[in-house]
């Protein structure tokens, strides 16, 4: 007991000299992906809007032109209307100030308004909209308003940033209101004229909706600030959320977990549980949509509408714009366990797949990304060469190829990666431009289906599992005539195994999971006193020493994850607390003792990970161990 005392007065003393600035709950938000600033037009993370194209991570504005001809006459502010909705949209987009006032033709005299009301400042008030075809303007119903449609609201009455979290307090007004207007935006509109209202049949009183609009002035950030990239501060507690509270999506978009009614997609991106199984791809991983079966979309409730909705026009401009058709297989085969040197592919699994042939054979495997383009390794190919190279599509076996299947094309042209280092094999990739036949437009594959070619590093997390293909050699180094295919986990940092040449921003992992060494021994675990912590913390409390033992056990076992490892310390560390309070009853201790469990498991976050991997590597061997060197 005296021990315990003297333990933890030595952690209170130590602690008032290093701040813990981390929290004792994993931070939800990723950092350093804040730092690269993305926001509702960074097409990394998001998809962009139907009248915008993605170039090099960056929603840019399409030209009218490019938009789907097919569409509604719509209305824009400056009295001019345009034959679709997008070619409104694209248009504002270039050149903003013009915005949408509404579905149909232009009506002489229509105007669209939005207006605060009762407030004190410009900035703030109750919600009054008129809408074009009515006469009366009308306030907004509280109940249908949101952070979407205040970020809306602001933005419309040029306030960039939106609306702010703060509500207006309306003091002791009595505005008889038997009706008011409900409002729907998605919350990326930039006019409240795009949302879609609508009049409930009900003629209660309802509350009406008001807005603060957010002011540089307003708010000077607080510790429990979100810095939003619009330069907007919102509370920490309002990112990853699924909503929409910056007005530019940034606070959704760097998010390791989601909270409240959410869902997170693969990409850290959170959106709003609604978008779960609604029938549009809302994470650029596709994950909202998969396993929807079952789901079934809510009834309506019965009301007027009033405007047109425009966002199920957008959801159709989308479905008009061209569809992926890449990645997808002539036939579904079987699921098999992934084995050493792979399993044989069939005609149709890989339609993707090429062979590259030179005079010696197939020296390599391409990958056709459409139109007359193969991609492949640069190492692979020799410029001097480029007309004597065939590229053979749906091959398998090419030592017996089936004279019926088999399609040959001809390279017209290669095209090395402009930073490829043939001695540190950085940017090893070429593309090769297959010749097309007589007078033809493009090149025509017709058995070929084009792989997918990612436009968003998010599209591939460490741990996913991808399927390769190609010809390659056996273990036992001998040549390989007939196609394999195996499936590999991605590893998000591999410079253990690269060394220096592992270049992060350009290349992908992939491997296959480790499995125990055999006959491998554990070191006998060493309590806390492992150098790991900084501290020497062994001063003999059994429990303590118990998780530490447990720990580095854990840490010892091939194939288990560091975050589990941790999770179980954490737990058993949090015990140790609760039985302190059950034998001293006193809470001050109990504190203490919380804050020496937080700064151990925070040590752990922090420094465990080479402890980790060093034990990791003692313990599991690799496949391909034999000849490593990789
Ligand atoms: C336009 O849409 C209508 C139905 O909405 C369809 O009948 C028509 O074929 C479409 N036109 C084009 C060019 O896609
Ligand atoms: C509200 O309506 C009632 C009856 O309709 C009326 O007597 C009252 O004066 C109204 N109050 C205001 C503030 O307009
Ligand atoms: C955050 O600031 C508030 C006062 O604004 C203060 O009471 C609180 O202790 C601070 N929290 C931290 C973790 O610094
Ligand atoms: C817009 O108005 C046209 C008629 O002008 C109508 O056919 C169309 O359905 C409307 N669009 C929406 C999204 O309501
Ligand atoms: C990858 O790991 C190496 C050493 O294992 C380290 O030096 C490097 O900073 C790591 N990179 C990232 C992005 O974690
Ligand atoms: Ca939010
Ligand atoms: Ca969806």
């Amino acid at each position: 007991m005296k021990l315990l005392h003297v333990f933890l007065l030595f952690l209170c003393f130590h602690l008032s000299f290093c701040k813990v600035t981390s929290t004792f709950q994993e931070d939800r938000v990723e950092k350093k992906c804040l730092a690269k600033k993305y926001t509702h037009l960074s097409c990394n993370k998001v998809f962009c809007q139907p009248w915008q194209r993605c170039i090099e991570g960056t929603c840019v504005c399409k030209l009218p032109y490019q938009c789907p001809k097919n569409g509604t006459v719509v209305c824009a502010t400056n009295g001019r209307s345009f034959p679709t909705y997008c070619q409104q949209k694209s248009l504002e987009c270039l050149r903003p100030g013009t915005k949408f006032l509404n579905n149909g033709t232009c009506i002489a005299g229509g105007k669209f308004s939005v207006s605060l009301k009762h407030g004190n400042t410009d900035s703030e008030g109750i919600v009054e909209v008129k809408l074009v075809d009515q006469d009366k303007a009308m306030f907004v119903c509280k109940s249908s308003w949101s952070m979407r449609e205040a970020n809306v609201a602001c933005l419309d009455l040029g306030f960039q940033q939106g609306a702010d979290s703060e509500r207006f307090k309306l003091s002791d007004l009595s505005i008889n209101s038997t009706e008011c207007l409900h409002v729907h935006c998605r919350g990326l509109e930039t006019s409240l004229a795009e949302c879609t209202f609508t009049k409930r049949r009900t003629m209660d009183y309802q509350d009406l909706a008001d807005v603060v609009c957010y002011t540089q002035k307003a708010d000077s950030p607080t510790n429990d600030s979100f810095q939003c990239v619009n330069g907007k501060y919102i509370s920490q507690t309002k990112a990853c959320d699924g909503i929409n509270d910056c007005g530019d999506q940034s606070d959704e978009l760097c998010c390791k977990a989601c909270h409240g009614r959410s869902f997170h997609c693969k990409s850290d991106v959170c959106i709003p549980s609604q978008y779960r199984c609604n029938g549009e791809v809302d994470c650029i991983t596709g994950d909202d949509e998969v396993g929807c079966e079952g789901f079934a979309s809510v009834a309506q409730e019965e009301t007027e509408i009033l405007t047109a909705d425009m966002d199920a026009e957008r959801r159709r401009i989308k479905s008009l714009l061209p569809k992926l058709s890449c990645g997808v297989k002539n036939r579904m085969h079987v699921r098999r366990k992934r084995i050493v040197g792979g399993k044989l592919a069939k005609l149709g699994d890989f339609p993707w797949q090429v062979g590259i042939k030179d005079a010696k054979g197939i020296t390599c495997g391409g990958i056709y990304i459409g139109g007359c383009w193969v991609l492949t390794a640069a190492h692979c190919l020799s410029a001097s060469k480029t007309h004597r190279y065939q590229i053979w599509t749906t091959v398998v076996d090419w030592i017996h190829p089936s004279i019926k299947d088999i399609v040959v094309e001809y390279a017209d042209r290669i095209i090395f990666h402009e930073n490829y280092n043939a001695g540190t094999y950085q940017n090893d990739i070429a593309l090769i431009k297959m010749k097309k036949e007589g007078n033809k437009k493009d090149c025509e594959l017709p058995r070929s289906i084009p792989a997918c070619v990612p436009w968003s590093p998010y599209l591939f997390q460490p741990d996913d599992t991808c399927i390769i293909s190609g010809w390659g050699r056996e273990k036992d180094n001998e040549k390989v005539f007939s196609l394999r295919w195996g499936e590999v986990k991605l590893i998000s940092n591999c410079s253990k195994f690269y060394g220096n040449r592992f270049y992060e921003k350009e290349m992908e992992c992939a491997g296959s999971k480790p499995f125990p060494r055999y006959g491998y021994k554990p070191s006998p675990p060493n309590g806390c006193g492992s150098p790991l912590f900084g501290v020497h913390l062994n001063i003999g409390i059994p429990s303590l020493t118990k998780c530490c033992n447990q720990h580095d056990r854990c840490y010892e076992t091939c194939g288990k994850s560091k975050n589990d490892c941790d999770e179980e310390f954490q737990y058993c560390l949090s015990k140790i607390c609760r039985d302190v309070q059950k034998t001293l009853g006193l809470t001050q201790h109990v504190q203490a003792c919380e804050t020496t469990v937080e700064l151990l498991f925070d040590s752990v976050i922090h420094l465990g990970c080479k402890p980790y991997l060093d034990s990791q590597r003692a313990a599991c061997r690799c496949h391909y161990e034999e000849k490593t060197d990789l």
